[in-house]
């Protein structure tokens, strides 16, 4: 197992620690996600009675083929803890989120649970958001002229960069919603707050990659071993 993979699981054991029997969780994408569906797993073989909530169908996927029970969020509309990776990380725990594409899911699924944790290694804390693309989902009627009016309320706030259509073998790629991704390449984001405002008030924009006042815990792994900042 390379570091980075290592760093991974231990930041998703920290967190599985986190997890007792009769809660319902929120289950995260992407490659951290995937170590702590594979620990929890494990523990569910173990005797562990919980039941999740994926936040994509590759999650779910995942889930099924190890034996994770999985519910909806309609039949089961409050969680106790939803626990999910990150691209980007700062010291007040906001977040930029969605380069794995699931990032509506994720946020309503964190809105939904009483706490969240997320799982990271230790190179995605940042000063600063931004240098990761944000990712802004969008509906693909009139995609042209959403991308304009983000282009817009982006430039109001004094940020620019190059706003990119997100493709997969050669297509737009359409997330498990059926919408079309926006990646935008501002550097920095300096007010997060700010320009989440900004991008709901654009019609056309189904969410946003910032995800602000949602993560309680995140959980960091690195070379130094694994640490918590809390919320
Ligand atoms: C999801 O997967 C995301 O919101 C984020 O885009 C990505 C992080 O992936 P990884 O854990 O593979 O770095 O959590």
């Amino acid at each position: 197992m390379s570091e980075a993979a290592e760093w991974k699981r231990q930041a998703a054991r920290e967190a599985l620690s986190q997890v007792e029997s009769g809660m319902t969780l929120g289950i995260g994408t992407g490659s951290t996600a995937e170590a702590f569906i594979r620990l929890l797993a494990e523990k569910v073989s173990a005797g562990l009675k919980i039941v999740g909530v994926p936040t994509s169908e590759r999650s779910a996927a995942l889930c099924r083929e190890l034996g994770v029970p999985l519910t909806t969020l309609d039949e089961t509309p409050e969680l106790d803890l939803a626990v999910d990776g990150a691209d980007e990380a700062d010291g007040a725990l906001r977040l930029i989120k969605g380069g794995g594409g699931a990032l509506l899911r994720e946020k309503i699924v964190a809105a939904a649970a009483g706490r969240m944790v997320v799982i990271a290694d230790e190179a995605k804390l940042v000063e600063t958001l931004g240098a990761f693309p944000l990712p802004v989902e969008v509906n693909g009627f009139g995609v042209t002229a959403t991308y304009l009016a983000v282009e817009k309320a982006a430039s109001l706030l004094g940020l620019t960069g190059a706003l990119t259509l997100r493709q997969e073998g050669g297509r737009p790629f359409i997330t498990d919603g059926g919408h079309l991704i926006i990646d935008a390449s501002f550097g920095r984001i300096p007010d997060p707050e700010a320009l989440s405002i900004a991008l709901h008030a654009v019609p056309g924009v189904v969410e946003h990659g910032l995800f602000i006042g949602l993560a309680s815990s995140l959980v960091l792994a690195g070379p130094g071993g694994v640490r918590r900042l809390e919320r």
